[in-house]
């Protein structure tokens, strides 16, 4: 048998370990099935590009492996780019493959079948690198670039988009490149400079991003070493521990929070992080909280103390403030060396020079009356989840509210859509988590305006069988953006939407559906739908009596 194009892509795919993708056929991926029934991948079939898309995101979450999508030229790829674009901001390993008009077809807008005059360009400002295989041979160049950037630089998806004729066309075999490089260290000088300021710091700070996803262990080494509290980006949720006594857990939002990390360090150490707007939305204080205003607009840091940056992207080392030291490098190397050049000559610095319970103490209270609702929703989500479940949320209120008070102890595993900010994540992004992680415990957190944009994929969950709470918070609309209305005295304008019967919805899917009465019912319906055999919709009323 020939090897086609497609063939080629298939064969390469396996031999860099890939053994599942996410897509939706169409005529012009017919050349992808071929070669794909005869392999070992599996094809999970989506019910729309985008939630593949998500799916991919969520299976390399789960994984941390590639998260790859299968999808047709022009509307596929343009139904992708929301999750493809999520993946960049977020920095998760997605690849894009998608079919595309014939080389000969290209640029002339001849009106092909799902044409794009410029497809390449559709996603080059949403990937690492947008690229057209113009030849069977290039199938595997592009593909080595994508998995060699995956690896060794800042995550950002990839989309390689394959002509028609040439994934029909004959080619040669090429190999996939089985040693690829890992991330780079950090140059000694670097090191030493940092080692020096912190060295001369008595009240460092340290603040991890999602670029510490992968370096749990020496981050937590790093800040037990320097006695400083660790604050994590909502990215970097549950690097170091929630519930380690120097951890603070992942607050730059609130108010407090704000003026350590301005006024009372001496040092800030940011790992991995852009210290970017999502982040810094701040509430304004406690009375304000009281009020329910949670709002205020973000504006950057103004650090006061020294700034140290760590980063494997040389942008966000120096990005937004002026650095004391900066060190381009993988978190985790990182942590490591400065550790090992701090070993000789300690710092000085003291978790004593805290009170970190009195801190502690203050996050609590300065939650407003809906925070606390969602807090006890979460908290009896939280009891029936064992400590590495993997939580996909939503652009919802109760998962605002998770981001910071949601207790995790294990990196990688709460996952929210961050930068981008799409609604509609958290469904497909848990299918991909469950179907990537199928021994761990994994849930969904979506609103109700958030389920209606990819609803669809619960046919995906129930088809696939997935033990899936998914929690829906419903208050009958877009709460956030009401509240933001109303905060600016508009008058409230289409965020009250008609909404379906969720439980008579659910069913229609063919999925278990439950309105819990208690937060007891809360905790024991999530540990039965973790058990059970397809997905459970698990509907909390915002207005339910048990929260009044
Ligand atoms: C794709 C997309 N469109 C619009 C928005 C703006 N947006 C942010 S939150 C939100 C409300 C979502 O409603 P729901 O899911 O019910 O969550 P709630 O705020 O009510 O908890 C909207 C419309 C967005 N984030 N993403
Ligand atoms: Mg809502």
């Amino acid at each position: 048998m020939k090897n086609s194009g497609g063939s080629e892509l298939v064969s390469q795919l396996s031999n860099y370990g890939v053994d599942t993708v996410f897509g939706m056929p169409g005529v012009h991926t017919l050349a992808f099935f071929e070669p794909l029934a005869k392999s070992a991948i599996r094809h999970i079939g989506a019910r729309h590009e985008q939630g593949a898309g998500f799916m991919a995101d969520g299976y390399a979450r789960a994984t941390g492996k590639p998260g790859v999508c299968l999808i047709i030229s022009g509307p596929g790829v343009t139904n992708a780019a929301t999750p493809i674009g999520q993946a960049y901001s977020d920095s998760i390993a997605v690849l894009a493959i998608t079919s595309a008009i014939a080389r000969d077809d290209m640029g002339l807008g001849r009106g092909m079948l799902h044409e794009i005059t410029n497809q390449q360009a559709v996603t080059a400002p949403i990937t690492g690198f947008s690229a057209t295989a113009l030849t069977g041979r290039q199938i595997g160049e592009h593909l080595a670039r994508a998995m060699a950037s995956f690896q060794t630089q800042r995550p950002r998806p990839a989309h390689i988009s394959i002509p028609l004729d040439v994934l029909d066309e004959e080619t040669a075999t090429g190999s996939a490149r089985k040693s690829l490089p890992r991330r780079p260290g950090p140059n000694p000088i670097d090191i030493e400079a940092a080692a020096r300021l912190i060295r001369e710091a008595r009240r460092p700070v340290v603040l991890a991003g999602g670029g510490c996803r992968d370096a749990a262990a020496q981050l937590t080494r790093l800040v037990e070493m320097l006695q400083s509290p660790v604050i994590t980006t909502i990215a970097g949720k549950g690097v170091v521990p929630e519930s380690h006594p120097l951890s603070l857990g992942s607050t730059l939002q609130r108010a407090s929070i704000r003026r350590l990390v301005e006024a009372e360090a001496d040092l800030l150490l940011a790992i991995g992080t852009e210290i970017s707007e999502p982040d810094l939305y701040v509430t304004a204080d406690s009375e304000a909280a009281a009020e329910g205003l949670v709002i205020a607009d973000p504006t950057r840091l103004a650090i006061s103390g020294k700034l140290v940056r760590i980063d494997i992207d040389p942008a966000a080392t120096v990005r937004d403030y002026t650095p004391d030291a900066a060190i381009v490098a993988d978190a985790g190397l990182a942590a490591d060396a400065l550790i090992a050049e701090l070993r000789g000559q300690p710092p000085a610095s003291d978790a004593a020079n805290w009170d970190l319970d009195a801190i502690r103490r203050r996050l609590k209270r300065d939650v407003s009356p809906l925070e606390r609702k969602h807090m006890a929703v979460l908290g009896a989500v939280r009891a029936a989840l064992p400590a590495d479940a993997l939580v996909y949320a939503d652009m919802t209120q109760i998962a605002y509210t998770g981001c910071v008070y949601f207790p995790v102890d294990v990196a990688s595993t709460w996952h929210f859509p961050v930068g981008y900010g799409t609604l509609g994540y958290a469904l497909p992004a848990s299918i991909g988590g469950a179907i990537g992680a199928p021994g761990r415990a994994c849930i969904a957190l979506v609103g109700d305006g958030g389920l209606l944009f990819t609803v669809q994929e619960l046919a995906t969950a129930v088809e696939q069988k997935l033990p899936l709470p998914i929690i829906l918070w419903d208050n009958d609309g877009l709460g956030e953006i009401a509240d933001f209305m109303r905060a600016r005295n508009i008058p409230e304008v289409s965020v009250r939407p008609y909404n379906p019967q969720f439980k008579a919805l659910a069913e229609a899917f063919g999925c278990l559906a439950t309105v819990p009465q208690s937060l007891d019912d809360i905790t024991r319906e999530v540990r039965h739908a973790l058990r059970a055999d397809r997905p459970t919709v698990i509907i909390v009323r915002q207005d339910s009596e048990f929260l009044r």
